[in-house]
């Protein structure tokens, strides 16, 4: 088998998503999600102009071969854009790989080590009551695990939680991004509440998660964790500059509250350490920007060697195709922890056909051979792409700080 064509599809089915697909000469084609929010036509371009050229010719079964012609004839190696690029290749051959076979994705990589997967949403409110409210929505649609956010008194805007009270989309139109204003004083004072109030009117049954989305420095997160640790939560996400594993060393002398993080991560190297040192316990990469399945799969297993279980990244800002291939993951490793799921709005189910089932708070693996997310291309060119950027932050005094 021979891949004869590629092209990049950029769209906005109620948000913008790029994706690759990828087509051999025996007529069966493989889908990878190409997306990385608020910097989606560098991606498009990347693949367009350098890496599609590469695979045209090659036999899509030799996915590690072409994975580590792609990551080191780059030269200069890793990047979001790199291996967002990298990933939605893998993750297209892989998809063909299963159809040309007639087996969902998840029999090539292990087989099944579960049946369902049990997944995250997140509930959000602008202060504890209206989150309470939807904390009890959600467990009412059947989910057992719930990211918790509330809106801060005293900050006007904050991540994870949309003013109308309808879905959360960070990315927003225009020609350059939206700034928000944070205090961490302000945030650390408010949120054991929040989690009390939680656990005495939904008690301990539900599993609770919170993100912290990168605001907090580690003696911070120290307070944070400490302060949470009466709450039992499933995980504590996010909360320091992840760029410095050695952050972890100090939280972890401090709490016993879970540690997830990885979202922005995309190779084994921004992880090893705190993987090998046991200084958390979710990793939280993503099949699309941790470069595709087939480093994914590497790092599961290192990640397995030290007790550290996956809770893939799989906001909506991601496309079905990367959610499908998060869920033959989990289905395939051993150390599956959890999995991230936002929903979709309309336009993006109308666009994209996922075929997992999804009922009780777990997913069911689909048993479609590849990866079991199609793609209808007309109806994409309804939906056009237009720039949108995510926010930035900054204190109060006005200095630029995480988002
Ligand atoms: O595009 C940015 C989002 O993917 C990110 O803000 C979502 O932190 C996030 C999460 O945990 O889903
Ligand atoms: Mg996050």
């Amino acid at each position: 088998m021979k891949i004869v064509n590629a092209k990049v599809i950029v769209c906005s089915p109620g948000r913008n998503f790029v994706t690759i697909k990828i087509e051999t000469d025996e007529g069966i084609y493989g889908l990878g999600d190409a997306t990385l929010n608020g910097r989606e036509l560098a991606v498009a371009t990347y693949l367009e102009e350098y890496l599609i050229p590469c695979v045209i010719d090659r036999d899509p079964f030799d996915t590690e071969d072409i994975w580590n012609y792609l990551y080191r004839g780059v030269y200069w190696r890793r990047g979001a854009v790199n291996m967002t690029a990298i990933g939605a290749i893998d993750m297209a051959l892989w998809d063909i790989k299963g159809k040309a076979l007639g087996v969902p994705v998840y029999k090539l990589i292990g087989g099944k080590s579960r049946h369902k997967l049990l997944a995250y949403t997140h509930a959000q409110g602008m202060d504890i009551d209206e989150t309470i409210e939807k904390v009890s929505e959600t467990i009412n649609k059947g989910f057992k695990a719930i990211r918790v956010q509330s809106g801060v008194p005293g900050i006007e805007k904050i991540y994870g939680i949309a003013k109308d009270g309808g879905a959360y989309e960070p990315a927003i139109k225009g020609n350059k991004p939206d700034e928000e204003l944070w205090s961490t004083e302000k945030y650390l004072n408010y949120l054991p509440d929040l989690f009390k109030r939680v656990r005495k009117e939904f008690g301990e049954d539900i599993h609770l998660l919170h993100d912290a989305h990168h605001r907090l420095t580690s003696i911070e997160t120290a307070r944070l964790g400490k302060s949470l640790e009466p709450y039992h939560l499933f995980w504590l996400e996010d909360t320091v500059a992840a760029e410095n594993q050695q952050n972890f060393e100090l939280i972890r002398q401090h709490t016993t509250t879970p540690l997830a993080v990885g979202e922005i991560f995309n190779t084994i190297f921004d992880c090893q350490h705190l993987i090998t040192r046991q200084l958390i316990d979710y990793i939280r990469m993503t099949i699309a920007h941790g470069g595709g399945l087939t480093p994914m799969l590497k790092i599961a297993n290192l990640a397995g060697l030290y007790g550290v279980r996956t809770g893939c990244h799989g906001p909506s800002d991601l496309s079905p195709i990367n959610l499908g291939a998060c869920l033959h993951f989990g289905t395939a490793i051993n150390n599956f922890g959890i999995q991230e799921y936002m929903g979709y709005v309309p336009e993006t189910k109308e666009v994209f056909d996922f075929k997992h089932q999804f009922d009780e708070g777990h997913f069911y693996p689909s048993e479609e051979p590849g990866l079991g997310v199609d793609m209808d291309f007309d109806k994409a060119k309804k939906y056009r792409y237009e720039r949108a950027f995510l926010p930035i932050n900054r204190l109060e005094d006005g200095t630029l700080y995480h988002w």
